[in-house]
């Protein structure tokens, strides 16, 4: 039967309908039925080792257009359904989108499952099954407000399995069930993401927005993901959260040992646990602990043979993200763990003197990327300067102990997700011109470069830009209903709020820019500035970044005198799905992180392949992208790193110097508490982020302000110059090959994982 036959059959037996008469929802849960079927019949990928990539989170976004593609029949449904008057498009929007992740970190998680099946390795997903996941942004009077974000149905991606565990606590039991989720390689086998659950959740418990008892574990354990994407959350529930986690994990690996028969002793032989920050971390205790509590294994053999199964990565050098659990707390939830954990501080402190290396510090906290970095064999940075910075100064301590186990890794991107899916226009005409065979091997890309002086296809590269501009604009029009401009730039930061991503320049940038066309300069381009963020809640100073984005969409896009010329859009709710409206739709990329503090970006590089071009600090992986496309093709500005990083030492930064010394400085920070800012927006908000940026700016914020307007400035110039951008355009696309994360799990599997001899 061919694949328009099995889609009939199924929406019959589903709905008695033709194709015709189904509404966009019945042939969505029909797509559904149809691929999860297609893809039980997939081989499944195996091997004599295999590698468990545990992570809190896996931001996947909607699955449909992906898996589709993966398994090779999206263009035929396309066609199939195009010819009933269906857009497979609009049909794959009615999925609700699973928010199993913060940002960065998740969308990499889901990333590298893709390209581990693609490329064929054996290797699974180990997470939790949040129920909510993390929250649904809502503004409400130009402050964010948070729902739960419900995406479990009745119907969906998730499998249940009769897979149950116990997980004890001190205190109290629990009972897990798993879920898994099928992970399609492209054009290749079938891997898993395994979801743990806790079997006596109870939704009813939330109350008005994401509200709800803290202390019914048994409960609440997998209703929500914790917000904070770098703020040490100094709850109990998130130790909870973990430990399940990592029991959970620990059971079903040492489950499959069992069932394949192989030697726990070499259990490294067999399995690799990718420990996705420090969040499982618990894992190297808890296997330890059940490797000599159970299987009689002496405290040395377990530990060494832990040590050879568990890889480090390592996403941030915030300090302030590094995880550090007072001892009391694990004494609380995880007592059994406390033994082993001091245990492994013992060894430490019997070799090592330097009290930066311990384990347990003398307040009595536990420092979770201590453990793995004693007891893996890898830590890796994911981009080249981030782990420069780690050997050389955050982790220099241990970088002078175990000098082998450090490794780069650079971050990658699924193309199958950020070009084949949300850019099918522009994939096709890179089809056409430079053939398919960089879906295989991204740096094929490199073949563009020969068209770079070619009117003719400089011409339709920026063809579909403007297409995709339109199609966003459209798009804002619906949903938030501002009109935007597609022939205006559009400059898009999107990504998690916080103030070393330095959303508060950019939006320093657009009060000068207002104030200037004010005073009757008025630019040559519009330019539309599109921000999507969400913060944490409790995150005080980036709601206050949030206000101010909101008020100035209210003040610039209601003012006739500036309108021709700038228009704010801050997307409500950013997550995955918009972000693949977003991208394709770019031309300017802001990457604007303080040097050193970004450990690598990701949407840098999704930007990058659509054909955008970047305008960033030296920072994470802005680094390589220079160094692929070019001073041409990229614009950089503010101070490097390294100097950063003297700042930070001598403590020599002072905001205060910069707004005195500068005019224009000054004057786009007081219109922060400015008579026309306090009449749209709230003085408490305002007043704060403007004595936020005056007596400390942390994050230095005013230091590469002037930099950055006058960089800006160039860039939009340029844009003027459309044969000039066209080529940057054209150059950016062609160099992307290198961010693929298929190249990424490579380097993975080929220094870290060794899956395949
Ligand atoms: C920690 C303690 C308590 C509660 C929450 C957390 C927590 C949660 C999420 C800490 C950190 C995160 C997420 C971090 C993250 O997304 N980091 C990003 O990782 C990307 C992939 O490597 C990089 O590209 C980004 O540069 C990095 O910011």
């Amino acid at each position: 039967m061919n694949i328009e036959q099995q889609l009939l059959e199924i929406m019959n037996q589903r709905y008695q309908k033709s194709i015709e008469a189904c509404t966009e929802s019945e042939l969505y849960y029909g797509l559904l039925e149809l691929s999860k079927k297609l893809m039980s019949l997939a081989p499944v990928i195996t091997g004599d080792k295999k590698v468990y990539y545990i992570s809190s989170e896996f931001l996947i976004g909607k699955l449909l257009s992906n898996n589709l593609i993966n398994l090779e029949i999206y263009d035929k449904l396309d066609e199939v359904l195009r010819a009933k008057g269906k857009s497979l498009a609009a049909i794959s929007e009615i999925e609700p989108e699973p928010s199993l992740g913060n940002g960065g970190l998740g969308r990499l998680a889901a990333c590298f499952l893709d390209s581990i099946a693609t490329l064929g390795l054996p290797g699974e997903g180990i997470g939790l099954n949040y129920h909510f996941g993390l929250f649904k942004q809502v503004f409400e009077n130009q402050l964010q407000t948070a729902e739960k974000n419900e995406w479990i149905e009745k119907d969906s991606w998730i499998t249940k399995t009769d897979v149950t565990f116990d997980v004890a606590f001190g205190n109290k039991k629990v009972k897990s069930r798993l879920y898994d989720i099928d992970v399609i390689g492209y054009e290749n086998g079938l891997n898993k993401l395994r979801l743990f659950d806790i079997e006596s959740i109870d939704e009813s418990i939330v109350k008005d927005g994401i509200s709800f008892d803290k202390n019914k574990i048994e409960k609440n354990l997998t209703l929500f993901l914790y917000p904070d994407d770098s703020d040490e959350a100094g709850e109990l529930l998130r130790i909870y959260q973990q430990y399940f986690m990592v029991s959970n994990a620990a059971q079903l690996i040492l489950k499959e040992m069992k069932e394949k028969q192989y030697d726990l002793k070499k259990m490294y032989e067999h399995a690799v646990i990718q420990i996705n920050d420090t969040h499982p971390t618990m894992i190297i205790p808890e296997l330890i602990r059940i490797l000599t509590e159970e299987k009689a294994f002496s405290m040395n053999e377990a530990i060494e043979i832990v040590s050879k199964t568990c890889a480090y990565t390592n996403h941030t050098i915030l300090a302030e993200a590094l995880e550090k659990w007072p001892l009391s707390y694990l004494e609380k939830v995880v007592p059994q763990l406390v033994p082993i954990i001091k245990e492994l501080h013992e060894r430490v402190a019997k070799k090592f003197h330097d009290p930066k290396v311990q384990i347990i510090d003398k307040h009595k906290r536990v420092h979770m990327a201590h453990i793995d970095i004693h007891y893996g064999f890898s830590v890796n940075g994911v981009a080249a300067i981030h782990t420069e910075i780690l050997k050389e100064s955050e982790l220099k301590h241990f970088y002078d102990l175990y000098p082998e186990k450090f490794n780069n890794k650079t971050n990658g991107i699924t193309f199958r997700r950020w070009l084949l899916s949300c850019n099918r226009e522009l994939t096709a005409y890179l089809d056409e011109v430079i053939g398919d065979g960089y879906k295989k091997e991204a740096t094929n890309l490199e073949k563009l470069l020969a068209y770079k002086e070619d009117k003719e296809v400089l011409g339709r590269i920026s063809g579909i830009k403007y297409e995709k501009k339109k199609e966003l604009a459209e798009f804002v029009k619906e949903t938030q209903g501002i009109e935007v401009n597609p022939d205006s730039v559009f400059d898009i930061q999107i990504k998690r709020l916080h103030e070393y991503k330095r959303q508060q320049m950019n939006a320093l940038y657009i009060i000068h820019k207002y104030l200037e066309i004010k005073s009757g300069l008025k630019p040559k381009t519009p330019v539309t500035y599109f921000f999507g963020a969400k913060a944490a809640p409790a995150y005080i100073i980036a709601q206050d970044i949030i206000h101010l984005i909101l008020v100035l969409q209210e003040i610039v896009n209601n003012d006739p005198d500036v309108n021709p010329y700038m228009k704010v859009i801050m997307i409500e709710n950013y997550n995955v799905s918009k972000a693949e409206k977003l991208i394709p739709a770019c031309d300017i990329s802001e990457q604007i992180s303080l040097a050193s503090k970004e450990a690598s970006g990701t949407g840098n590089m999704k930007f990058m392949l659509n054909g955008a071009v970047t305008l960033g600090t030296s920072d994470g992986a802005n680094v390589e992208i220079h160094e692929l496309v070019g001073d041409d093709n990229i614009y950089i500005f503010g101070e490097k790193s390294e100097q950063i990083i003297k700042h930070y030492e001598k403590a020599d930064y002072s905001s205060k110097k910069y707004y005195k010394n500068s005019a224009v400085i000054k004057a786009a920070v007081d219109f922060i508490v400015g008579e026309q800012a306090l009449a749209v927006g709230n003085k408490v908000n305002l007043e704060r982020l403007y004595h936020e940026l005056l007596s400390k700016d942390w994050f230095m914020t005013l230091l590469d302000l002037e930099d950055y307007i006058q960089t800006k400035d160039r860039m939009i110039g340029d844009y003027e110059n459309q044969e000039k951008w066209q080529k940057m355009m054209l150059i950016n696309i062609a160099k992307a090959g290198f961010f693929s994360s298929d190249r990424t799990i490579e380097e993975y599997n080929r220094d870290i994982w060794k899956l395949t001899q």
